[in-house]
């Protein structure tokens, strides 16, 4: 069912004050079990419109929810699409203060930088290859702002997916000089590894997350411009981390990237 513009706006307003203000809140499907795909991108487009009239800029997009062990800790089925503006970059090694954060989770993502413009549909993993510039380590700090981390896909794309904060870092490499299904991921907490992966964790081959981006846009009408970045997707499960983490990164030939909470 298509909501009202008013409806869509109100809901976008509402998300983005608990994101702004850290609140968590009940998951709007439960007032609104009608809505639909179209208008959970909707409400995600508009929180976009309310960061890009106060002067934000976007940085990148993410896929999530795109690989097993992140759809089987979240009880979902399928990926979700959402963007990074600069007020979510943390630098490289920086600080990132948990009482800005309702209740943060960090996940192991391998990233890319785009070289030329995709569009969708029929966008696959060799024209993500051939597009794309170079590949890198990030971590991204998910928080959604639905109480307990619960929610449904729609909630979660209304939200933006959760985005809050992300890091890339690390090594690049040339996206066609290593192969993306076989890297190693090691994800650490406080000198502790504490989830293990491989590139193929995600879709099969993280270009893969991409390509869906990319269609995802198509339907919608829009392009992944040439040097957008992306976060394909975390790796292993989210982990929740508290005031002191020092959360490490590393990916095989990609080296390592990280951050610390406060
Ligand atoms: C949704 C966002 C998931 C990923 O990399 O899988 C995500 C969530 O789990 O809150 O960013
Ligand atoms: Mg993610």
């Amino acid at each position: 069912m298509a909501m009202h513009k008013k409806t869509i706006d109100q809901l976008a307003e509402h998300l983005e004050n608990c994101q702004l203000h850290a609140k968590d809140t009940l998951k709007i499907t439960d007032d609104h079990p009608d809505m639909d795909w179209k208008d959970a991108y909707d409400i995600q487009d508009e929180v976009l419109a309310r960061k890009l009239r106060r002067g934000a800029r976007v940085v990148g997009f993410k896929a999530g929810l795109t690989s097993h062990a992140k759809m089987k800790q979240m009880n979902v089925d399928s990926p979700v699409f959402g963007f990074l503006v600069d007020e979510f970059s943390v630098p490289e090694g920086g600080e990132v203060k948990i009482s800005e954060l309702i209740h943060p989770k960090v996940e192991a993502e391998i990233c890319f930088i785009t070289k030329h413009e995709l569009r969708g549909p029929g966008c696959n993993i060799a024209s993500v290859l051939a597009a794309s510039d170079v590949v890198l380590p990030g971590i991204e700090v998910i928080d959604s702002r639905y109480r307990d981390f619960k929610f449904d896909l729609k909630s979660v794309v209304a939200d933006n997916t959760s985005a809050s904060r992300f890091v890339v870092g690390g090594q690049i490499a040339d996206a066609r000089s290593v192969d993306l299904r076989t890297l190693g991921v090691v994800f650490e907490i406080n000198g502790e590894a504490v989830a293990l992966g491989a590139g193929a964790a995600v879709l099969g081959h993280p270009a893969a997350a991409v390509a869906m981006l990319v269609n995802h846009l198509g339907e919608r009408g829009q392009v992944l411009p040439a040097g957008s970045l992306v976060l394909s997707g975390g790796v292993t499960e989210a982990i929740s981390v508290k005031a002191g983490d020092h959360v490490n990164l590393r990916i095989q030939h990609l080296g390592s990237v990280s951050l610390r909470f406060v």
